[in-house]
């Protein structure tokens, strides 16, 4: 890093977390080596209870209010904001109840100072946690899998919050969908080649059961839709010009079989229907590769938005100065 002073924004978002917050609030290390100041920001997204005094008693200085839950997406967008506002350097991310160790912020920011990643991710080796069951480990590494292929990354945790980003990841990276903000990540700094690296950290005890996720299935679901509308964006071809060549090779089938019997066999019998269930293939096999044209289409035009989204941020955040 170029800047002779160096600041780390710690942000956590918080939805009524007064009972885990000291304990979060503490392990947070005051001085970390290469580091000028450490500073905590606190993302309140409409908290009933009293996580705002409890912050402010253990010294918090820096808040982002939503007077109404906007959901944790939104609430990483308006903290990173905040932060780059700020001037922070470096921006980590953890959690309010308590589940990643704080103690271990300075390794997670090591790397970044060093020059080697713009984002470090905690990897929290799920493989070993106890509380997770054998099938949610499963889950995790093929959930994990999924989103490495989609970004070009070799990542063991992709779904950790536990994170240290560069400012000028910071910069490059804009979270567009409401949920899961953590893949997304990925999938366009992977896709930017934008350096990742994991850090090995162990995780706390469960204080509490996750907020965001009723239960696997629901996670499963929700993480598999958002990893699908990645694809859409960045890897469009794949999907649609996959799509489109298997529809072609199914509607080749009746076609050929039509033509065979219609000229090797001279058997001019009722096989109209093979006719038809070819074309109707044919064409949806059509209308995927026009979707991936369009889809094509739309993904330059999102290059230059998003282009122009960074040289603003650059502009507003001073990123040139
Ligand atoms: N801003 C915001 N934060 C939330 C919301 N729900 C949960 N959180 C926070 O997100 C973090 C992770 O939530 P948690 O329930 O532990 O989910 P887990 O990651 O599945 O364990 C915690 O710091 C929560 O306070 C929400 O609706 N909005
Ligand atoms: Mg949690």
């Amino acid at each position: 890093m170029k800047h002779n002073k160096v600041k780390v924004i710690v942000q956590i978002p918080c939805l009524n977390e007064e009972k885990t917050l000291p304990l979060v609030l503490k392990t947070i290390p005051k001085k970390i080596k290469g580091v000028d100041s450490v500073e905590v920001l606190i993302i309140d997204d409409g908290s009933s209870d009293k996580t705002i005094e409890v912050a402010k008693k253990h010294g918090v200085e820096h808040f982002v209010l939503h007077k109404k839950n906007m959901g944790l997406a939104r609430s990483f967008h308006d903290g990173i904001d905040y932060a780059l506002a700020h001037g922070a350097d470096i921006v980590v991310n953890t959690d309010g109840d308590n589940q990643y160790p704080q103690e271990r912020i300075g390794d997670l920011v090591q790397p970044i100072l060093n020059g080697r990643a713009e984002i470090v991710i905690a990897d929290r080796q799920t493989g070993k946690i106890a509380h997770f069951s054998p099938l949610k480990k499963l889950l995790q590494r093929f959930g994990s899998w999924i989103v490495n292929k989609a970004a070009g990354t070799d990542l063991p945790d992709a779904a950790s919050g536990f994170r240290a980003y560069s400012k000028e990841s910071l910069l490059r990276i804009n979270i567009i969908t409401k949920f899961s903000y953590c893949m997304e990540t990925i999938i366009q700094a992977g896709n930017k080649n934008i350096p990742i690296e994991s850090v090995k950290v162990t995780t706390n005890k469960k204080t509490r059961e996750s907020r965001l996720f009723k239960n696997m299935w629901q996670h499963m679901y929700k993480s598999g839709a958002a990893i699908f509308r990645s694809y859409i964006m960045y890897r469009p071809h794949l999907i649609f010009n996959t799509l489109g060549t298997v529809l072609f090779a199914l509607g080749l089938v009746p076609f050929v079989r039509y033509v065979i019997l219609y000229f090797a066999f001279n058997d001019r019998g009722d096989h109209i229907q093979s006719l038809v269930l070819g074309s109707v293939l044919m064409f949806a096999a059509i209308i995927a590769f026009a979707l991936s044209v369009i889809a094509d289409l739309i993904r330059t035009n999102r290059t230059l938005i998003e282009d122009n989204l960074e040289r603003t941020k650059r502009i507003q955040f001073h990123a040139n100065d």
